[in-house]
């Protein structure tokens, strides 16, 4: 596991484009500050979910119907799901996520709470293919909050949705969060708040690579760089180089490679899609769901959608 971490990384930040993938915000630190920026009052996305989940919990819970398994997609610490278990009422509940240690602390303590709901967390690469054997035959609701699908390319979401559609063997959805297009200036604020947690939580992906691949970034040599790219629709963050740098990758053989960026360089960290409701849900139906459910805010910042897979 480790050593493909290492490997990914050396490949993808000797790239002729350089990027590192945002899955690795997520250590420590970064997760710490991921939770305080969907607290700034600039960042809509997480409250505005919220909102229209608990505005639109009976439309939802009908909607979902009966749910057997509730799979968590990047439960993380299963705060979102959890409030979902009276209106929805799983009789199975799986946490899927990539770090098992931290899952497992969380299903444990929701567990004590919700006793008579069968709980299991499972380590999943979200990048993978999925595949859940063993359930084929009970009713799966997914469950995809927080618009983590905008970090996939629409391709791959695309085949992300049909890996799921088929996992559904006819019999289940998905529940399904997604930020939508909007006026440039809420998009840039909410990847450039002014307190300036976003380009900390943006620079501390080098702490964690330096961690990780035993380079030596430094990160008064960096500067976070966050615009909206209207063509492609996305929230695109880099790291920007402020000086001409050189950086050293220690490799297996010993010889350090040494990278170097001029200034102004970049090193793309992170793709965040924001959508329409019809190219949305147009998605949903391409990959075989039907009889598609949207709800959303009155500004139309944000879209929770259920799709039931078709039969
Ligand atoms: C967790 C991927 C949904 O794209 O808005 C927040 C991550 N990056 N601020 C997003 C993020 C910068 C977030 N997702």
């Amino acid at each position: 596991m480790k050593h493909t971490l290492i490997q990914e990384l050396h490949l993808s930040l000797t790239n002729d484009a350089p990027f590192i993938s945002p899955k690795f915000f997520y250590d420590d630190v970064g997760s710490h500050l991921f939770d305080v920026i969907t607290l700034l009052e600039e960042y809509y996305p997480t409250r505005t979910e919220q909102w229209i989940m608990d505005a639109f919990q009976g439309a939802i819970t009908d909607a979902v119907g009966p749910c057997e398994v509730l799979l968590d997609l990047g439960a993380g610490n299963c705060a979102k799901a959890s409030r979902l278990f009276n209106s929805i009422k799983p009789k199975q509940y799986r946490a899927l996520d990539i770090s098992k240690e931290y899952l497992e602390a969380a299903v444990a303590d929701l567990q004590k709470q919700f006793p008579h709901i069968a709980m299991s967390a499972e380590a999943i690469d979200l990048s993978l293919p999925l595949a859940f054997p063993d359930i084929s035959e009970l009713r799966k609701i997914f469950f995809f909050p927080g618009s983590s699908i905008g970090n996939y390319d629409p391709e791959k979401a695309d085949q992300f949705f049909a890996n799921i559609a088929h996992e559904c063997h006819g019999n289940g959805g998905l529940l399904i969060g997604v930020d939508l297009v909007k006026d440039l200036e809420t998009l840039h604020l909410a990847y450039n708040d002014p307190l300036g947690v976003t380009s900390a939580f943006n620079l501390n992906i080098l702490l964690n690579v330096n961690r990780i691949i035993g380079s030596n970034f430094n990160l008064q040599d960096w500067e976070h760089y966050a615009f909206f790219n209207e063509s492609q629709s996305r929230i695109e963050m880099h790291l920007r180089a402020r000086v001409n740098i050189e950086v050293n990758l220690p490799g297996s053989n010993a010889r350090d490679h040494v990278i170097r960026f001029k200034v102004g360089d970049l090193i793309h960290t992170e793709n965040s899609y924001k959508y329409t409701q019809d190219s949305f849900t147009e998605k949903l139906r391409y990959a075989g769901f039907e009889n598609i459910h949207a709800w959303t805010d009155p500004k139309k910042h944000f879209l929770v959608c259920f799709a039931n897979a078709k039969k």
